[in-house]
């Protein structure tokens, strides 16, 4: 029996006020009937969504859930369209580089067993939500970091290659004229692209893949390949994932939260808006950065909202992929 099945209300409430998680505790009263099931037939159908208008990208991984495919193959291979895409100057090949010029990707993937891999300030390699997998399935880590994993992937098959495109260099050479370091709030629709698929067996999996800020510091890295943060899937209830200032992802520890949430009786879209109100409420900060969460659950249900007005979730389901316009803090 899993470990889970034994957690009852009063030990979430213990942990909640342990950790100082205080709405953790009131979300908690409000807590439903679990259904711990970890495989059931969504009545839904397979379902894939995803942060920003990745309309391609979503409707790939969408079309693989429909011909069987489990949700991780799924969700990796959608995100790829996007790594690949040098249009793209916030993913994969083509993404913005540090300041000091470098290409560093991040990604992470998790699965269904509550298995993940992580690849953090990767350089040379597009596939990294692909590599991230390989770390999961390949080594006994789940994080490799910077030259080890760029030697891991080349071992692993995968092309070095320069992800620098004669844009990017172009728009970071203008950049440095002034070095003005200032995160632009949707930096309009192509950004991060974070992946939940709920595939036919009723499985969830999620990846989540970026170049992080554009000019960032060398060897900074954001929210999008830290379990917990950027992605969190508990097969038994859902899955969440995360855009925006990674800084503020970090802090609160967004989509573990949501997940959590959900657990206690949420809908996704309600834990959605509570993460992003743990966010607001303790930085006034919040009108100059963005943040968007993306969540479905077993049942197929989705949410997404975020700060600032602007943030898009694509999602496929019977079918159909159609981008949602996510609610926002401020209006
Ligand atoms: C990061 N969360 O590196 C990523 C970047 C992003 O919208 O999603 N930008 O912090």
């Amino acid at each position: 029996m899993k470990r889970r099945n034994f957690i009852t209300k009063t030990s979430l409430n213990t942990l909640a006020l342990g950790l100082g998680i205080n709405s953790l505790a009131n979300a908690n009263s409000k807590q439903k009937t679990l259904k711990l099931k970890t495989s059931n037939k969504p009545a839904s159908g397979p379902v894939a969504i995803c942060t920003w208008e990745f309309t391609q990208a979503n409707a790939t991984a969408g079309a693989l859930l429909d011909q069987g495919l489990p949700a991780l193959d799924a969700v990796i291979k959608g995100v790829a369209v996007e790594e690949e895409n040098i249009k793209n100057t916030t993913v994969g090949k083509g993404g913005s580089p540090d300041r000091e010029g470098n290409v560093t990707l991040d990604a992470c993937v998790m699965d269904h067993t509550g298995n993940c891999g992580s690849v953090m300030a990767v350089e040379n390699i597009t596939n990294v939500a692909a590599l991230a997998r390989k770390v999961m399935e390949d080594t006994p880590h789940v994080i490799l970091a910077g030259k080890g994993a760029e030697e891991f992937a080349v071992q692993s098959g995968f092309t070095a290659e320069d992800l620098l495109t004669p844009e990017t260099e172009k728009a970071w050479k203008e950049w440095l004229k002034t070095s003005d370091y200032k995160p632009v709030i949707n930096i309009e629709n192509h950004d991060t692209i974070g992946m939940l698929g709920l595939d036919k067996d009723g499985n969830i999996s999620g990846a989540c893949t970026t170049s992080g800020l554009a000019y960032k510091m060398k060897g900074r890295v954001g929210d999008s390949p830290v379990i917990g943060s950027g992605l969190f899937i508990d097969n038994a209830i859902g899955g969440a994932a995360a855009t925006g200032m990674g800084e503020e992802v970090i802090k609160t520890v967004g989509s573990f939260l949501i997940v959590e949430l959900m657990r206690n009786g949420m809908s996704p879209q309600e834990a959605c808006e509570e993460a992003v109100s743990r966010i607001v409420t303790t930085n006034p900060n919040h009108t100059n950065f963005q943040v968007a969460y993306i969540a479905i659950n077993k049942e197929g249900e989705t949410g997404c909202y975020c700060i600032h007005p602007g943030f898009k979730m694509m999602k496929y389901s019977n079918g159909k992929n159609n981008p949602i316009a996510a609610g926002s803090h401020l209006k």
